[in-house]
């Protein structure tokens, strides 16, 4: 409770793996209010963009209510009653392994633990893989073949007593919003150096010492130099290095890779090299650019090989710290969600532990060969290997590598049951039997953030028409499916109870997974659990790994590993010739199924785009705001082109969250190939090859809209506001009668229209009223469309008589694109605070306008709109 008098509830945020405790407070009207929890390790009460706006994500609009069996609404009965016995007939006739669960790193620890426990005790295939082989797999089999178990050393304390911290293929300032505010905080503080190893320039090199620009996929070339240049320079540590096997051979390795390409200049490698030499708290964090790769693992090596090197792993202010993506990443890999676990970090191939978890759990069989792979699994569905395919909590239709092609595959699939909260995904609208989840905001269990923190989540919302929790869906199918005793679950508290003490023994196994002492939680207890570190067991409280130089091979030694630099497996050609990068956004998250509902979130970056190098741009004669066509050997999107030198000449960056619900022209997970990680099996996402061409457009398009609009063009991409929608459109054959195409695309019939049209052009400036009230406006013109967007996106609902200028009145400010998005500050107000005020810094910004005084997320972005004005004003 506090001063208003609501229940005020702890929980944790849904997004990103960082973690973040949340107090929320539900208005009691479904409306639900979002703030950092100022008691969480993780976060201390902060909160990036995304976790400000959770409350503007738990709206009903898009919703599944009701279980659904061929697009037609039905009863739980009947729903799970087929999928029990559609599982059940193929197992019966084609065997196990014909069947197969995709799940998510998003699930909770509970949900997650009963898919695994349901595929492979019970139904007997190991086929149940998760998103987060796309994600984390790589560090996954780099801390395995390094340590023996999958163990994530660092903590978030680490970063806060670093003095260099490395991130390596990690936007952490749009990603890890949270943590790169605590490292900011911990700069300010201590001077920590910062390092950005990324081909690209992000938000994360604002600020930064130094930003290693790279050749894509290098890595391991450049943290092979790091441990020759250890070796030669004396800095490395005798004593730990007894601790582990392996080093002449990677030594060996790495003095071989001494002269391959990283693209770097040797005054950039030697100032690399003697900053982490000469500084004993070193912190590597590393996300995808490092796991999303053909030779992701052996990139997750090659820097283990360096902290091991050094001991610098193991203490305070040191270490490797791979920071997981989705909230519960680290959760799945302790339940053994991936196709080649068991759970509790317990082994598929050994058989001891096989025996000890089929006794634990009552099953007569447990697999001892690894399942499908997510691109195995997708290719078996495609080529009808899996007749039965269960998508839980994730849309791979979209995020899946070679998509077009995993999309078609899944409707070709005999079976698909997907679990999501909403139909309106690229997945959902596949499925066979679509079954309503309820939401994070009205579900119980827990998750474990990037340092192993385990945070409860707790419901606070009813779960609206017949939602219901994974968990409980997975337990029902698996008690018709005729395993009543194992899946005789009644709440969240019991499987987490049976998790805890299946960890034991794990434990007894001498594996670092161990959280036994909450075996025996009350459920009062487990309501009030607060957040804690693993191990937690009767010897073991979340304490450091490595600190003994103790790791879980079977002779208590770490292992280093020789790893050679190899390029990525897509070769660029003159018909593909650019290397095509994808990634995030600040302000979107994945597909976009939840922070689409948001209209401060949408205003950041309201449309899908490829991000492509001045010269690149000049050569194929792509102007500003362009539609460019990304074509690779797999498939096609259509982008608006940003021309920027943060992309190299010949590399093209595209965010990967838009779908077929928000811009279906622009699916750049189409044009992604499949090729995979040997020994993770993760695909590299991050180093395809493209051909890039402009898109040659009749006509472009600028909508805004109080409705939803019927939307067909050739390119389109709609964004939520704050009054509607808008959309960007574009069609590659001219539109005769504009006014009747814009009644059609608008769904009114009836209103008033008034229009400018200007045939010999191309252009049409079009506005919609109903009673007094604009509905609708479009503007059309043969190159890209040049109106103010923020100020027409405010309109729709309003009189706005004169909308057809497509600008504001002269005495009405036009804010720009929106910046800062919890205070929704666009960027010209920065610009003329600055010019106007003699602002200095993102300080005094803030201390003027408030931007970037809430959740920071935008700093960068804000001291690089100065940076530029004092770039300018120099140049001036
Ligand atoms: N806003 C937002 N935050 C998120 C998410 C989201 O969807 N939106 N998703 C969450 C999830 S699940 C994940 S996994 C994380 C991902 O977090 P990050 O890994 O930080 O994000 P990405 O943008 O995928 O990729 C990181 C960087 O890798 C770089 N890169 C590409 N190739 C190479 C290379 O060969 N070497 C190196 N060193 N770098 C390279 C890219 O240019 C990119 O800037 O973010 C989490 N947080
Ligand atoms: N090109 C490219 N592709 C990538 C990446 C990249 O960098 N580049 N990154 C990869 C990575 S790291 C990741 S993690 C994946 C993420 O990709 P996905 O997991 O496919 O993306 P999400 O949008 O997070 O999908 C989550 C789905 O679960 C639904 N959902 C939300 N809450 C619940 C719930 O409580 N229960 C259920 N059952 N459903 C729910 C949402 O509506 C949504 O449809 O994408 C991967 N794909
Ligand atoms: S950093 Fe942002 S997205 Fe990640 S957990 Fe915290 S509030 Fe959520
Ligand atoms: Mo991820």
């Amino acid at each position: 409770m506090d001063g208003s008098g609501l229940p005020v509830t702890r929980s944790t945020c849904p997004y990103c793996g960082v973690g973040c405790g949340v107090l929320l407070q539900p208005d009691g009207q479904g409306g639900l209010n979002v703030r950092g929890d100022p008691d969480h390790p993780a976060n201390y009460g902060r909160l990036c963009s995304k976790g400000t706006a959770l409350g503007e994500t738990v709206g009903l609009e898009q919703r599944l209510f009701a279980p659904r069996v061929d697009g037609r609404d039905t009863s739980w009965d009947t729903a799970l009653q087929l999928v029990a016995d559609r599982f059940s007939q193929t197992i019966a006739e084609h065997g196990p392994d014909s069947t197969a669960f995709y799940v998510s790193g998003q699930l909770l620890t509970e949900d997650y633990y009963v898919a695994n426990k349901l595929m492979k005790g019970f139904v007997g295939s190991a086929n149940i893989d998760t998103n987060s082989r796309l994600c984390m797999a790589s560090s996954v089999a780099g801390h395995k073949r390094a340590f023996g178990t999958d163990t994530v050393p660092g903590t978030y304390e680490d970063i806060d007593e670093a003095d260099l911290v490395v991130l390596v293929g990690s936007n952490l300032a749009w990603c890890h919003p949270v943590l790169y505010q605590r490292l900011l905080a911990a700069r300010k503080k201590r001077g920590t150096k910062v390092v950005v190893i990324d081909p690209r320039r992000t938000a994360s090199c604002d600020g930064a010492d130094m930003h290693l620009a790279l050749q894509p996929g290098s890595d391991v070339a450049l943290f092979n130099r790091l441990l020759v240049a250890l070796y030669d320079g004396g800095a490395l540590d005798v004593a730990y290095i007894a601790r582990t096997d392996g080093f002449d051979a990677a030594l060996k390795a790495a003095w071989n890779d001494s002269s391959k390409p990283t693209g770097l200049s040797e005054a950039e490698i030697q100032a690399f090299c003697s900053l982490w030499m000469s500084t004993d708290k070193v912190v590597t964090i590393y996300s995808q650019g490092v796991n999303q790769s053909t030779s992701g693992s052996d990139k997750v090596n090659a820097i283990l090989n360096c902290h091991l090197a050094t001991g610098r792993i193991g203490k305070p202010g040191c270490g490797p710290f791979s920071v997981t993506g989705q909230p519960n990443a680290m959760g799945g890999r302790e339940v053994g969600g991936l196709a080649n676990m068991l759970a509790c970090h317990l082994d598929l191939e050994n058989a001891d532990h096989r025996a000890a978890v089929r006794g634990f759990w009552g099953a007569k069989t447990v697999p001892d060969k690894p399942g499908l792979k997510a691109v195995d699994m997708f290719r078996g569905v495609g080529d009808g290997r899996i007749k039965a395919l269960w998508i839980i909590h994730t849309n791979p239709a979209v995020s899946m590598p070679e998509a077009d092609a995993v999309r078609d595959a899944i409707a070709a699939c005999p079976f698909t049951v997907v679990s999501d909260i909403t139909d309106q995904t690229d997945t959902a609208r596949l499925a066979d039997v679509l079954l309503p989840a309820s939401a994070w905001a009205e579900k119980d269990g827990t998750v474990t953030n990037s340092d192993r923190t385990i945070s409860r989540q707790r419901s606070v919302l009813p779960a609206p028409g017949q939602a219901r929790p994974d968990w409980d869906i997975l337990a029902e199918v698996g008690r018709r499916m005729g395993f009543a005793k194992a899946f005789d679950y009644g709440s969240e508290v019991e499987i987490f109870r049976e998790y805890a003490a299946l960890s034991g023994i794990a434990g007894q196994f001498g594996r670092d997974f161990d959280i036994s002492a909450l075996s025996d939680l009350t459920d009062t207890e487990y309501a009030n659990l607060t957040p804690q570190r693993w191990p937690i067991s009767a010897t073991r409280k979340g304490g450091r790994f490595f600190a003994n130089g103790q790791f879980f091979h079977p002779n208590g030694k770490a292992r280093m590993l020789p790893v050679s630099w190899k390029p990525p497996a897509a070769k660029t050609t003159p018909r593909f010739p650019f290397r095509l990068n994808t990634g995030r956004v600040r302000d979107q998250w994945h597909t976009m199924t939840r922070t689409g509902l948001s209209a401060r979130l949408s205003a950041h970056l309201a449309e899908p785009f490829v991000d492509i190098h001045p010269e690149d741009a000049r050569s194929l004669d792509i102007k500003p705001a362009d539609l460019v066509q990304i074509s690779s050997p797999t498939g096609t999107a259509i982008l608006r082109a940003r021309i920027t030198d943060a992309v190299p000449l010949g590399q093209v960056f595209a965010p990967m969250h838009w779908t077929g619900e928000t811009a279906p022209a622009a699916r750049i997970g189409a044009v992604v190939a499949a090729a995979f990680d040997p020994v993770s099996g993760q695909p590299e996402s991050k180093a395809g090859v493209a051909a890039v061409s402009r898109f040659k457009a009749a006509w472009y398009g600028f909508a805004i809209s109080r409705d939803d609009m019927k939307l067909d063009t050739d390119y389109w991409a709609v964004a939520r506001t704050s009054c509607g929608v808008r959309a960007e459109l574009a069609g590659s054959a001219p539109v005769p009668d504009w006014d009747a195409e814009t009644r059609r695309m608008f769904n009114a019939p009836d209103a008033h229209l008034t229009s400018i049209i200007d045939a010999k052009r191309g252009r049409a400036r079009i506005a919609l009223h109903q009673d007094g009230a604009l509905i609708g406006a479009l503007f059309v013109s043969p190159t890209p469309v040049a109106v103010m967007r923020d100020y027409l996106a405010t309109l729709p609902g309003s009189a706005s008589a004169d909308i057809l200028s497509g600008r504001p009145p002269a005495d009405a400010p036009n804010p720009g694109p929106v910046l800062c998005s919890c205070f929704g500050i666009g960027i010209n107000t920065i610009v003329s605070a600055v010019e106007t005020k003699g602002l200095l810094s993102v300080e005094s910004i803030g201390e003027a306008l408030g931007a970037g005084t809430n959740c920071g997320s935008c700093k960068p972005e804000i001291a690089e709109v100065l940076h530029k004005l004092r770039a300018k004003e120099a140049a001036e």
